[in-house]
């Protein structure tokens, strides 16, 4: 199936088209749409749904958006839904990566409890009135310090003490397999030849 991708963010795109090998991923731009959606929402799912309704109102085609994050307990929540605007420039523009997550890291100075989860909300859309969501969690800690080069924004500070390494250390397999957004992609593949056999 032909599914467009409510997401600018490139990496999830790769990741899930790695998940998702049976369908065909388009990403806005692709399609040749502008798309860019202002996260209202007050949770993961709310901003999942949004996402994935206001692309298939400008389109009428099948839609899978993705809203992830990190949750850190000990910070009440934080960056949480806001993972990507964490420490954000008072002009409204991003940090880099490698910035939020020394961000992230001055916020933890002095605080005892480490452990963190990452939220995937994944939810497709066929119809204005025919949705599914799914959404999944990976468990682990902050690190002292950013290791591993793969995966993208926070995986360099995420620590799996089952492995002993942080989510950046794993091959790209490893971590579609175990991780938030591998989960719910991989449930979501079942979800899709299920429609498609069943319909
Ligand atoms: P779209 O809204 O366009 O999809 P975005 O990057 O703004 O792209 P989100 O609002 O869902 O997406 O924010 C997700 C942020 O959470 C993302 O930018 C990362 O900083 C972080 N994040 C999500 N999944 C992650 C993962 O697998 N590894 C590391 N960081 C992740």
């Amino acid at each position: 199936m032909e599914i467009l991708i409510a997401t600018q963010n490139r990496h999830k795109v790769e990741e899930l088209q790695v998940i998702l090998n049976d369908h065909k991923l388009l990403t806005p731009r692709d399609a040749g749409i502008d798309f860019d959606f202002e996260e209202t929402g007050t949770s993961f799912f709310e901003n999942s749904y949004g996402k994935a309704m206001e692309l298939f109102g400008q389109t009428g085609k099948p839609v899978l958006a993705d809203d992830s994050g990190l949750v850190v307990p000990a910070l009440n929540g934080e960056p949480g839904i806001y993972s990507a605007r964490y420490g954000a420039k008072k002009d409204g523009t991003n940090l880099a990566a490698a910035e939020r997550n020394s961000y992230l890291l001055e916020k933890m100075e002095g605080i005892s409890s480490r452990k963190a989860f990452f939220v995937c909300s994944m939810t497709l859309v066929l119809s204005a009135e025919r949705f599914f969501n799914i959404q999944e969690t990976l468990n682990g800690e902050i690190a002292e310090q950013p290791a591993g080069t793969h995966g993208f924004g926070y995986d360099p500070l995420f620590f799996l003490s089952e492995y002993g390494k942080t989510v950046a250390e794993l091959p790209e397999n490893e971590k579609n397999r175990i991780s938030h957004r591998g989960r719910a992609g991989i449930r979501m593949k079942a979800l899709l030849k299920n429609l498609e056999e069943i319909i």
